[in-house]
């Protein structure tokens, strides 16, 4: 039972809080007392938890049930008829065996992608993996969204996954660091959030402490205030951070800047790459003229830039952003080579680091051992997943194959799609596209707690619970607590914890549970990770101890110099030992879209002659699509739709002001936002934060802002096949006379059971 007043502890990615309940409802989300910097976000969980769309009751499509044939009535066009939890959990249990035994358990789609709660026991999709290996496999997802490009790309060049792996400390860059080069700058917004948690916010103080050691930062960005102040603005146009640093490379080269001696000791292949900046083969040099004519930056900024960067301890970052795009691996591998180029990795505070203003921790050292985590079980379908992003490729075209990193894979027939802790129809791309691919599989299984365009897209919807209605824990490698998660308010409507959803799924299937009581599996996932902190000398308070006071401070870990122990002579697990400047193995591929050595390679976009980029980056007011309808989040609409913002010489050019409504659009479709004239945004751009729910009107028109109704649904290459989210190609209009309104959280048509 929870308590019906009282405040009990709680955490959420965007921050730990305490959870003041009256009368059995959460009325405030309190700031954790030991977070240096809580963030306004809390402010919109009593809103959500209590809103008019959770999803009360199991409910089940009515053409679903009817047998109604998906032309007729389409998934996302439908009611819902709403049933007890017997028939929702037979329901599911039979349309699993009947897949199964007609199709294979390869025909189950469980990838379910998304970032779910904080807790690390209800990590809803791992807790579906879970349940789906031991119902004998499921086909199942591989990379993300956030880093689909680089995770595959960074093994290749430098042995591991650089993007979470390893990164300079804040402390190291502030002492050691004179030119910090920031390709998307360092948003603050962005790290307000941690996956899993955090109990002490410290990335924007950090990098405010950075700025005031005098450390001189250049922002590279199509946007001015993703910066701290005090940093230099380059604006760029977007997708093309590669070309900018080839040219910079030039000038290393043509000046004589470059650290042969690091690039002859510490990595193979650089006369091959070299030879290509110069334009030795094909006669085109990559000089800084070159570059400006593509990036927009003044090539002289760019000779300089070559310069301060040879002639200072100086760090290159990028933010994930610049890899979701079309030749995303691009930017990355090529920030690895002008590192090198400038010879300062392994030094505290030089070389190249990612990530940096993309998640709260990342500058924070890893604790040294492993904090409280769910495993998700062993899937006998293992090595068959899809590239993330790649979902409506693998519904439209079973069994044809496709290209992924030096492997011929081949999507499988999917014939049900089971979702749990993700929102795809906020997060994937082509929205319009998705629809209809969606409507190709038998059955859609979502759990829930609210009527999310997903839901609303499902066949059957189990209402799942949030964090204040069960307990858990909430921890991530690089914060310094482990942050007890105690129940505040009693389940809303008739929602169950996707744990016992799937224990009742099991025993309706004959399975053994998957799970153990709730309690049981805190304190064994709590009591590991103390043995584990033990090993590592680090002293915890047992379970018990640990649960009453509700939190538990861990000692800040000792950092490490980034790639040190490289620099020190030990092989990175490249072919080479060496970062890999030219990759034989890539080469190997012989992939056009990804050779051997970075390159740049114009965006297939551009053909689509749209004379906007549309920037679509995180949004500062909600984490993705969650809090969207809290308070924070809608506070910050304009004419009730998601804000986007461009330069005043595209509006006056387009007679857009601010506060008017406008439509985006392209050929892929069209949406309408509300403008925001802002000269923190570059002419040629348009930005708009990802995460609106999205709110098809039924002639396709899009009506609350959610960017994926435009952006392209393409792989970023044949080796990672990651997203290309960011940027897309569109124009930007005034949207005349009356505007429709936005049904985004609207509850779909239910018949009571
Ligand atoms: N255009 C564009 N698109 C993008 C991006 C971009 O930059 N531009 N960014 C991409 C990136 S990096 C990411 S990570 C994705 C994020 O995409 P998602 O991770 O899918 O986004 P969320 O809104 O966090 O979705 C999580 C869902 O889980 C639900 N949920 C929360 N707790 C629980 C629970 O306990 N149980 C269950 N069953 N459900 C729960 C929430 O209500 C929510 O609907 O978006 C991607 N999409
Ligand atoms: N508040 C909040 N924070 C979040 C999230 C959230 O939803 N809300 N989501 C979290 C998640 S899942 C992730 S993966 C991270 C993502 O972290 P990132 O991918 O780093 O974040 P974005 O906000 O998408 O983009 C960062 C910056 O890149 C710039 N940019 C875009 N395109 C280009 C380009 O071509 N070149 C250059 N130089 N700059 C470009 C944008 O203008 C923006 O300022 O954020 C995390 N943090
Ligand atoms: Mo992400």
């Amino acid at each position: 039972m929870a308590a019906t007043t009282g405040t009990v502890p709680n955490s959420a990615h965007w921050g730990a809080f305490r959870a003041r309940v009256e009368a059995g409802r959460l009325v405030e989300a309190v700031p954790f007392e030991a977070d240096p910097a809580p963030v306004p976000l809390l402010r919109s969980v009593p809103d959500v938890v209590h809103a008019g769309n959770r999803v009360a009751r199991p409910a089940v499509r009515r053409g679903w049930l009817d047998g109604t044939p998906r032309d007729a009535v389409p998934r996302g066009h439908d009611e819902f008829v709403e049933v007890d939890w017997d028939t929702a959990i037979d329901l599911v249990a039979r349309e699993l065996l009947r897949v199964r035994e007609q199709h294979g358990n390869e025909a189950i789609y469980g990838g379910s992608y998304g970032w779910s709660s904080a807790g690390r026991f209800h990590h809803a999709k791992t807790q579906l993996n879970r349940f789906l290996a031991s119902f004998g496999g499921y086909t199942g997802s591989t990379g993300t969204y956030s880093f689909g490009a680089s995770s595959v790309i960074l093994p290749h060049v430098v042995g591991y996954d650089a993007n979470t792996g390893d990164a300079h400390s804040w402390a190291d860059i502030a002492e050691r660091t004179e030119t910090w080069l920031m390709l998307g700058g360092a948003p603050a917004r962005n790290m307000q959030v941690e996956s899993g948690g955090i109990g002490e916010h410290r990335g924007s103080r950090a990098l405010r402490a950075v700025m005031d050691a005098g450390v001189r930062a250049i922002s590279v960005n199509p946007i001015r205030d993703d910066a701290p102040d005090g940093a230099e603005w380059l604006p760029i146009r977007p997708g093309t951070d590669t070309a900018l640093l080839i040219g910079i490379a030039h000038t290393l080269l043509e000046e004589d800047l470059h650290d042969q001696a690091f690039l002859n000791e510490f990595t193979t292949g650089f006369e091959r790459f070299a030879a290509y900046v110069l334009g030795e083969a094909d006669g085109v040099p990559r000089h800084a003229d070159w570059a400006a004519s593509i990036t927009g930056v003044p090539a002289d900024r760019i000779r300089r830039l070559a310069r301060e960067l040879a002639s200072s301890r100086s760090l290159v970052t990028a933010t994930w952003s610049l890899q979701r795009a079309e030749h995303g691996e691009q930017p990355y591998w090529m920030t690895v080579v002008l590192a090198a180029m400038l010879g300062g990795i392994g030094r505290p505070g030089e070389g190249f680091a990612f990530g940096f203003g993309s998640e709260d921790a990342v500058g924070s050292p890893k604790q040294p051992f492993r904090v409280p985590s769910l495993s998700k079980g062993a899937n006998p379908l293992a090595g068959r997943e899809i590239p993330v992003a790649r979902i409506v490729d693998a519904l439209e075209h079973p069994g044809e194959a496709y290209d992924f990193d030096g492997e011929r894979r081949t999507y499988p027939e999917l014939r049900l799609v089971y979702w749990a802790g993700g929102n795809p129809f906020h997060h994937h791309q082509d929205l319009t596209r998705l629809t209809r691919a969606w409507q190709l599989p038998d059955t859609v299984i979502v759990h829930e707690p609210w009527w999310t365009p997903t839901a609303k897209h499902a066949d059957i919807v189990l209402p799942a619970t949030t964090t204040l209605e069960r307990e858990d824990i909430g921890a991530s490698s690089r914060d310094t607590w482990i942050l007890a998660m105690h129940r505040a308010i009693e389940p809303v409507g008739e929602a169950l914890d996707d744990a016992e959803i799937f224990r009742r799924i099991s025993r309706a299937l004959g399975l053994p549970d998957p799970f153990g009581d709730v309690r049981d599996e805190l304190r064994a996932m709590y009591e590991k990770s103390r043995a584990s902190a033990r090993e590592a000398g680090v002293d915890l308070p047992d379970f018990d101890a640990f649960w009453d006071a509700g939190s538990v401070r861990l000692p800040a870990p000792k950092s490490s110099t980034m790639l040190g122990r490289f620099r020190q002579g030990e092989p990175l697990a490249t072919p080479s030992g060496r970062i890999e400047v030219f990759s034989e193995t890539i080469d190997g591929f012989g992939y056009d879209d990804c050779p051997g050595h970075p390159a740049w390679l114009e965006p297939v976009e551009w053909r689509t002659g749209y004379p906007l980029h549309l920037i679509s980056h995180q949004p500062s007011t909600r984490l993705h699509s969650q809090l969207d309808g809290g308070s924070v989040s809608r506070d910050a609409k304009v004419a009730g739709r998601e804000a986007c913002r461009l330069h005043p010489d595209e509006a006056a050019r387009r007679g857009i002001r601010t506060g008017d409504v406008v439509r985006i659009r392209n050929d892929r479709g069209a949406l309408l936002a509300g403008a925001v004239v802002s000269d923190a945004v570059m002419p040629g751009v348009v930005a708009l934060p990802t995460g609106a729910w999205y709110d098809p009107a039924p002639d396709g028109l899009e009506r609350h802002g959610n960017p994926n109704a435009v952006t392209a649904d393409r792989g970023t290459s044949r080796l990672a096949q990651g997203t290309t989210a960011q940027t897309t190609l569109v124009d930007v209009e005034r949207w005349e006379g009356e505007a429709p309104a936005v049904e985004a959280f609207a509850v779909p048509p239910i018949a009571p059971r």
